[in-house]
């Protein structure tokens, strides 16, 4: 490929400095590439960055289930939208400890609490933080998730030891209205400077497969790549349509352009986990490999991811001993949340 016709970021990376952000036209200029060029570039780049047969699994929870205030379309859990999925309240510290316990037995290395609020109360707040010091202390990783927060909730939250903060874009600026109305862009990117000032680690990433253009794609991987410092943790979610939402009647994203999703993701956040997220009871064992091979290095490890399926634990298991992956361990997730290069 010619010097000009290869899609590269916005000014020269120098081995030290942070991954440079990309424009929507350069990352457009990736998806357009033959697509055997595109797996090998975005492999390239895991092999730069990371062990190739390293991949790390993380496992959710659903803290605080239902009832949610705010307007997400895609989403099972707001009040907005009838769907099965009832209002519950935050679950005991017992009952989320067996279930990282559980997670932690079957193989998990981080455990993500999710929690279906607008934004957490104070009290609420103290008992997350309880829970989080608790999780920490089984030797797991912790993620929460929990809406928009402020500075002090993001310090406060810090202090008690998390480690990652998930917190999604969802979707590019243009077609965000379309899909949210009670929270804003600006409201996600203002938690997410909160988050990265407390020194927590930032997951945050999107959905695929709502109705946005390839544009629209290539727009939020070049938001993604523009925060700064860009997250450590980039799920990558094919949306799941469930009946009742605004979206259950979505088309259907072909499964060549989420492969395609994934390996940009990978090419322009090379340091980033690239997580293969919701949506995989969709996907056969071979489309899932393609997405592996496209450059993701970690997957949501489960029965549930918040509300609703994903593959069986002894399915991934067998999946990912075919494509001899080897599942990180708490060993090597506790001594580094830096990615060191593999070579
Ligand atoms: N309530 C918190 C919030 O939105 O800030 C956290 C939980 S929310 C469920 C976390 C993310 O899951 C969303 O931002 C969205 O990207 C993803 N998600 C939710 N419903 C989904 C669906 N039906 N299919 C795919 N991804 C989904
Ligand atoms: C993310 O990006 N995907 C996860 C996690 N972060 C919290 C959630 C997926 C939810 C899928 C719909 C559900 O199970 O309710
Ligand atoms: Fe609420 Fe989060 Fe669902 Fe949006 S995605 S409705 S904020 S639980």
């Amino acid at each position: 490929m010619s010097p000009s016709s290869d899609p590269s970021p916005l000014g020269a990376a120098v081995a030290t400095a942070p991954p440079p952000a990309w424009t929507t036209a350069q990352v457009l200029a990736l998806y357009a590439l033959p697509f055997n060029d595109l797996i090998q570039r975005a492999q390239t780049v895991l092999r730069d960055h990371f062990d190739p047969h390293d991949i790390q699994l993380s496992s959710l929870l659903s803290i605080k289930t239902g009832g949610c205030p705010e307007d997400c379309g895609y989403c099972p859990q707001s009040v907005h939208h009838d769907t099965p999925v009832k209002a519950e309240k935050l679950m005991p510290l017992a009952d989320v400890l067996t279930a990282a316990r559980a997670a932690r037995d079957q193989g998990a290395t981080r455990f993500c609490m999710g929690a279906a609020w607008k934004r957490p109360k104070e009290r609420d707040l103290e008992r997350v933080a309880e829970m989080i010091r608790e999780v920490k202390a089984l030797g797991l990783e912790t993620c929460v998730t929990l809406g928009m927060l402020d500075a002090a909730q993001a310090r406060a939250l810090k202090t008690a030891g998390l480690d990652y903060y998930n917190h999604n874009l969802d979707t590019a600026p243009t077609f965000y209205g379309r899909i949210v109305s009670t929270r804003s862009y600006q409201d996600r990117l203002d938690t997410l400077t909160h988050v990265s000032a407390s020194g927590i680690n930032v997951c945050c990433g999107g959905i695929v497969g709502m109705g946005e253009s390839r544009e629209q794609r290539a727009a939020l991987i070049a938001q993604l790549t523009m925060l700064s410092p860009q997250p450590q943790s980039v799920p990558i979610n094919r949306l799941v349509r469930v009946a009742g939402t605004p979206l259950a009647d979505a088309a259907d994203l072909d499964v060549l352009e989420f492969a395609r999703t994934i390996a940009v993701a990978r090419i322009a956040l090379p340091l980033a986990r690239v997580r293969l997220s919701a949506g995989r009871t969709d996907l056969s064992p071979a489309e899932q490999a393609l997405c592996l091979l496209a450059g993701a290095n970690s997957i949501f490890y489960g029965d549930t991811l918040l509300t609703t399926p994903n593959p069986e634990s002894n399915a991934d298991v067998e999946l990912l001993a075919q494509l001899g992956l080897r599942p990180d361990t708490l060993s090597s997730t506790l001594s580094s949340t830096a990615h060191a290069p593999c070579r």
